[in-house]
């Protein structure tokens, strides 16, 4: 179907010219308008990564030349961002170091990779990071990030800031001071200790989880309990952070799962119409994504584009385990949210390619 017309006659001219001058703009004159830009699947491997990271503290410092020492994920086909709607990056903060504390309207996840002895502190409750550690910074929470210890902490940031950019919703405030003063520790985390049961005489209005801080041990059990029985066909051992006051996902915009995959297990393909990021915090596998085949190790990341074929498989003896941030909660709140099964081939897609970098 073509609704496309032609400029024939004179008069036709003085109308489009009128038009134009006044703003308007005939929708049957649009033709087939820019196409969406797409997202390619991409890895990052850590072999690569990691020397990069440290180097970038030899090359700024924190407080002093910038305010956060990060590194995106910069996925081709995408000026900014990681994908369309999150944003993840790896942060570096050496001995001695403070992030200055500061708020803004994207939310934050902090998935901590490597280190010991520092902290976030995020709305006066101060957080010990630890790797497979999960942390909240919701929406315009204060935070400022803290090595106390003698080793580089990294860690991978994931914000939604493509999406707020997007919505023009983007606010900003520094903190007066480099700190913020610290009220607690591990507060939040001693009023959910068990996960499920939450201080009775609480009602809890705010729109994201209260719980801020996901300690790794407890990811972990959770996933081999569910292990000893049951998983999902296209994603095995899936688990999704819950927020205790609603048992939904913990923020508006994000989700964040944590996935065991086991050995031997090959997943069905699916599509959806959110996208991932995802972090191979344990084992090595491989995922086929669009029909390439991406093979990941310990430590590497990729990203799961909007729609497209995926699925996840481990060949190996020992168990994997993915970490992943994803953007089901805005798909869903606004009734946008699709999933479709690979139904052909016994739910495994041909594989055409292999991702070389
Ligand atoms: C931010 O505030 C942090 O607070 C990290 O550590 C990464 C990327 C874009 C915009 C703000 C942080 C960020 C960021």
């Amino acid at each position: 179907m073509t609704s496309q017309r032609t400029i024939a006659t004179e008069e036709d001219r003085q109308y489009y010219d009128t038009t134009e001058r006044v703003r308007l703009k005939p929708g049957w004159m649009q033709g087939e308008g820019q196409p969406m830009p797409t997202i390619e699947p991409f890895l990052w491997r850590w072999q690569e990564v990691e020397p990069l990271v440290l180097k970038s503290g030899e090359l700024v410092t924190p407080d002093r030349d910038v305010e956060r020492r990060t590194l995106r994920l910069a996925t081709p086909g995408l000026d900014r961002g990681t994908t369309h709607t999150i944003t993840a990056a790896l942060q570096l903060l050496l001995p001695g170091e403070c992030a200055p504390a500061h708020r803004h309207t994207p939310t934050a996840i902090r998935w901590v990779l490597k280190g010991e002895g520092a902290y976030t502190t995020v709305e006066g409750d101060k957080c010990w990071m630890e790797p497979g550690d999960l942390i909240l910074t919701p929406s315009w929470t204060w935070h400022d990030h803290n090595n106390e210890g003698s080793e580089p902490m990294i860690w991978l940031d994931g914000l939604d800031v493509p999406l707020v950019r997007y919505l023009r919703a983007n606010f900003y405030e520094p903190y007066p001071e480099d700190q913020q003063p610290i009220v607690g520790v591990a507060e939040s985390e001693k009023r959910f200790a068990s996960g499920a049961l939450r201080p009775a005489w609480e009602d809890h209005e705010a729109p994201y989880s209260p719980l801020w801080h996901y300690k790794w041990a407890k990811t972990e059990e959770a996933l081999h309990s569910l292990a000893e029985i049951d998983a999902s066909p296209f994603d095995d051992v899936a688990m999704e952070f819950s927020d205790p006051a609603t048992g939904g996902p913990v923020l508006r915009t994000m989700t964040c799962w944590a996935q065991l995959i086991r050995p031997g297990v090959a997943t069905r393909a699916h599509r959806q119409t959110s996208c991932a990021v995802y972090h191979v915090y344990r084992g090595q596998g491989y995922s086929v994504i669009d029909g390439q085949k991406f093979e990941w190790n310990e430590g590497d990341f990729f990203v799961v584009p909007p729609w497209v074929w995926h699925e996840h498989a481990n060949p190996t003896g020992q168990e994997s385990i993915l970490f992943s941030i994803q953007d089901i909660p805005v798909l869903k709140d606004m009734a946008l949210y699709r999933e479709e099964p690979y139904v052909e081939n016994a739910g495994h897609q041909p594989v055409t390619g292999l991702f070389r970098g």
